[in-house]
């Protein structure tokens, strides 16, 4: 709240015009993310209202957040990747989109970053606090510049659960909520391998199934026929559960 709080006046300050810091690069850069969380929040507000999921304490962490379902991906590729500090992890963003991008994690870190502790629900019956970092998925549909033809996000998996390759998506409102990050960080270290590394989506207004982890690629459609099953995401295509599965 605090960064945000700031970036919103960083923003205002600009604009009635504080021109001396105004002119350099790492302000125009603060005015930047403002102007993204701006949007951002527009496009969520879809008429005046926007739901926020509680944000905790550092005192609620809780102390060990499990994995669930994958705890890591059974391939070569990934397990060089980690060898390798996953140095050389992509994160690719392209479908209906003016500039398809590949993001590297150097290019992840560098983008503003948000930080929220917020709580975790899976549906099996826990849950789990933590704290997580990443930039908000609006800094990166910025930059990827979405067409009017895309209407919904699908996040793609390196992992497969039972011989099928994970996957979620969500849709626009959801894509571009301030609490919507691609996190690369879990209490302030890397993502473990048990809840994604290193990147993973966190989706706060929803139950655990859409918070997608080892995220390779954010594709833009304006439809799920054609992905996967066609519902939408992993277990929506096999158990009938909730696309939308709002907490
Ligand atoms: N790629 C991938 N993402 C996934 C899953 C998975 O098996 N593979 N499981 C989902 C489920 S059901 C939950 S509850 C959470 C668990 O996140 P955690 O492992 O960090 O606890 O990840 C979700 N995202
Ligand atoms: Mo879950």
């Amino acid at each position: 709240m605090r960064r945000r709080n700031f970036l919103v006046a960083a923003g205002a300050t600009f604009l009635t015009g504080c021109s001396k810091i105004g002119d350099t690069e790492w302000f125009a850069k603060l005015v930047d993310g403002a102007e993204n969380w701006h949007r951002g929040l527009h496009r969520a507000l879809g008429g005046g209202r926007i739901t926020m999921a509680p944000e905790y304490e550092i005192a609620d962490i809780s102390p060990f957040f499990r994995g669930n379902g994958s705890q890591s991906v059974d391939t070569d590729a990934y397990r060089a990747s980690e060898a390798a500090g996953f140095a050389d992890w992509q994160l690719t963003v392209d479908g209906l989109v003016a500039n398809s991008l590949t993001l590297s994690m150097d290019d992840i870190r560098a983008l503003p970053q948000r930080t929220q502790i917020t709580r975790h629900d899976c549906v099996e019956g826990w849950s789990a606090i933590g704290q997580w970092t990443g930039p908000q998925l609006s800094q990166i549909l910025l930059a990827a510049q979405p067409t009017d033809a895309a209407k919904l996000v699908v996040f793609h998996c390196a992992d497969t659960l039972g011989g099928s390759q994970y996957y979620e998506s969500c849709d626009m409102d959801d894509a571009y909520h301030p609490q919507t990050i691609v996190a690369h960080a879990l209490n302030g270290e890397p993502l473990p391998v048990r809840n994604g590394a290193p990147l993973r989506l966190r989706l706060e207004r929803q139950l655990g199934y859409k918070h997608a982890k080892y995220l390779t690629r954010i594709e833009l459609v304006d439809s799920l026929d054609a992905i996967y099953g066609g519902l939408g995401g992993y277990w929506e295509d096999r158990s009938g559960y909730q696309w939308y599965a709002g907490i």
